[in-house]
């Protein structure tokens, strides 16, 4: 038997009091540590630092070492998936993710492979089993995928996009196609984090980064519906492992995402906590929801929205601080420690010991 010394992300999830709020941060480990691109330099591209379990690893690690976390978050990408459908995913250099093959025709979408998780993205498993090790049982470990429909839009897009002009032609000339790709991708992420869940993961987070684009019908049929099938699918196979489901601009839909059973929701910075919490009546968690370019401001700025964060979620047991989207790549470390060591001052008056 494990037994987690730090236990405040777990326990929030698991609606248990905490003595203050736990913190982690949507990519952490990334770009804005210069001890990130030091390894990443060394690994050569991004690919080869995700896919090699000693580098994943050690990135992983690295924001954990620098600050003081209540949650590691697994090393990897939301990509990694269509990438073992056999999309073949690469980075262009300062461009982002792309892929050489991707899926546009309802043939495209027929051939796809839905791999097996536990051989094709082993290298993920063998990151999880090692950083586990590592970790020592210090701080819990996040496991993570992307929502199908953010994913598809990447395959079908084969890159990131801002006017989405493919998946949404597919969606209004040929959604059967469309429901088919996002089964496929369904089904494989649901295998892909019950073996994340079985190398060593002890929540599950998954992004939906673009279900903030389609109308409220749409991201009902097209999204929601698959992350409630991956919800239901875990809890099936994996009754206690905490969920968390994440839609960016998804605020309006809150009360939808919280009845599909998860855990917590994360939140972006674009609602306040005061009526997502209203919205969700308690019956999950929160995660967020700092504007992470508040990470600009002078100390004074920083405690001051840290603390209207705190606030508008109020007194309760079930807040879980984050940014309210991804840490940019410019931001100043010592801010982000800055932030943490706030949310550890300021955060106790907020519980009930
Ligand atoms: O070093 C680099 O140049 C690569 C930058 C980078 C990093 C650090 C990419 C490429 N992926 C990652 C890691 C990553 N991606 C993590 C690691 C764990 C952590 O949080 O520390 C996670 C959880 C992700 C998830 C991810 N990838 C999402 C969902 C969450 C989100 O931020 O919205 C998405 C949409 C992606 C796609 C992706 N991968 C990388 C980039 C630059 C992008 C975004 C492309 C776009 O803007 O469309």
């Amino acid at each position: 038997m494990h037994s987690i010394k730090n236990t405040r992300l777990l326990d929030v999830l698991n609606n248990k009091p905490v003595d203050r709020t736990p913190i982690w941060i949507m990519r952490q480990a990334g770009r804005y540590l210069p001890e990130y691109l030091e390894t990443r330099q060394r690994a050569g591209d991004f690919m080869t630092l995700a896919s090699t379990p000693d580098l994943a690893c050690e990135v992983t690690l690295q924001p954990i070492r620098r600050f003081s976390l209540d949650a590691a978050i697994l090393f990897s990408d939301i990509l990694t998936v269509p990438d073992a459908m056999g999309l073949g995913l690469y980075f262009a250099a300062g461009e982002g993710p792309r892929f050489k093959n991707p899926t546009r025709t309802p043939e495209d979408i027929k051939q796809l492979a839905t791999p097996d998780p536990e051989t094709e993205l082993r290298y993920v498993m063998d990151a999880v089993r090692l950083i586990r090790r590592e970790l020592n049982d210090s701080v819990p470990l996040i496991g993570f995928a992307g929502s199908p429909w953010t994913v598809a839009t990447y395959m079908v897009e084969g890159s990131g996009s801002k006017e989405y002009v493919h998946i949404k032609k597919l969606m209004y000339g040929d959604e059967n196609a469309l429901h088919l790709l996002l089964s496929k991708i369904a089904s494989t992420t649901i295998a892909y984090l019950r073996a994340q869940a079985d190398a060593g993961a002890q929540t599950l987070m998954v992004f939906d980064t673009w279900g903030g684009i389609l109308t409220p019908r749409a991201y009902q049929a097209f999204s929601l519906h698959y992350m409630q099938k991956i919800v239901t699918a875990l809890r099936e196979s994996h009754a206690s492992i905490p969920i968390t489901l994440f839609t960016k601009n998804g605020g309006m839909w809150l009360p939808d995402i919280a009845r599909t059973g998860c855990n917590a929701v994360g939140v972006d910075w674009t609602v306040d906590l005061r009526d997502a919490r209203a919205l969700t009546q308690d019956r999950v968690a929160l995660q967020g929801n700092l504007d992470p370019g508040v990470l600009y401001g002078s100390r004074v700025k920083i405690k001051e929205e840290v603390h209207r964060v705190l606030e508008s979620y109020g007194a309760g047991e079930r807040h879980i601080f984050n940014l309210g989207h991804g840490i940019h790549q410019y931001i100043d470390p010592d801010n982000v420690e800055f932030m943490i060591e706030t949310v550890h001052e300021l955060s106790p008056a907020f519980h009930a010991d």
